[in-house]
């Protein structure tokens, strides 16, 4: 098993104040040498002054204040370009919310060390759960991974899926200019193009927990922005102009 280097895990925050201390304090205790950093859109309700008085406390904790809303997608582009200008070696994606527990942040990181170039933090593979999601949520979000599988021909149970790390070195080869993709389907717009790199893809097991503070910015936009965008990839066969080769 390779040694990683250094990680930084990314959350992403819009009006998470009751839920971000928590969060950030479970991952310095998970990955006790990982690094976090905040992106958070300028939240009305504050989160960026806890992120603020987080960072303050904690030299391996930091922010990324943005104008405004700009969707997930948006927030991810801009902290792994930060984290990509820092050196890090692995970037994490983790919610803000409880969603994605840091405790299995460890398990991730060991599909990288064992050769992934992605490893994706899955529902939808054996031993993989989600807890206390109502059954409209599931539902949309199972529809979401058969239409992504249909229209894209993609081998992975869960493309949507937002627990994730990648090497540096994925991004890099990736390349994030191209990247149109605001909001939640900017995970299918990363894994269809890692994958169709040639790069490889490992789910790992997880278990989602349905959050129990604050609310869910899933949203109208955010879906019909993955409908139009995941149909057009699967018309056009690519999203944007990848320049690397195609898998057959
Ligand atoms: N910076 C930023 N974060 C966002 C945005 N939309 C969602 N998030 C964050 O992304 C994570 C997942 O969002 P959530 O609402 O829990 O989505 P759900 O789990 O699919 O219902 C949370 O940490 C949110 O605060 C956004 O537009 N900008
Ligand atoms: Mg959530």
């Amino acid at each position: 098993m390779e040694t990683l280097g250094r990680v930084l895990v990314v959350v992403p925050t819009y009006n998470e104040r009751d839920n971000l201390r928590a969060i950030v304090e479970r991952v310095r205790a998970a990955v006790p040498d990982a690094h976090v950093l905040i992106a958070d859109d300028n939240s009305p309700d504050g989160t960026g002054e806890v992120a603020d008085g987080l960072a303050g406390d904690d030299d391996q904790v930091h922010v990324l204040h943005r104008p405004g809303k700009q969707g997930l997608g948006a927030a991810y582009i801009a902290g792994f370009r930060w984290g990509l200008d820092e050196g890090f070696d692995v970037l994490v994606e983790m919610d803000a919310d409880g969603s994605h527990q840091p405790e299995e942040l460890p398990k991730l990181l060991r599909a990288l060390a064992e050769g992934a170039d992605l490893a994706i933090g899955s529902r939808y593979v054996p031993g993989g759960r989600v807890v206390n999601w109502p059954q409209r949520r599931e539902l949309l979000s199972k529809g979401a991974n058969i239409y992504t599988r249909v229209m894209l021909g993609l081998p992975v149970r869960d493309a949507t899926a937002g627990f994730r790390a990648y090497r540096a070195a994925t991004l890099e080869k990736v390349g994030l200019a191209g990247v149109e993709s605001q909001g939640y389907c900017f995970q299918v717009d990363l894994t269809l193009r890692t994958s169709r790199h040639g790069l490889r893809v490992v789910e790992v097991p997880i278990t989602f927990v349905e959050r129990t503070v604050g609310k869910s910015k899933m949203s109208g936009k955010v879906m019909s922005e993955a409908l139009w965008r995941i149909g057009l990839w699967g018309v056009t066969g690519l999203p944007g102009r990848i320049k690397g080769p195609r898998r057959p």
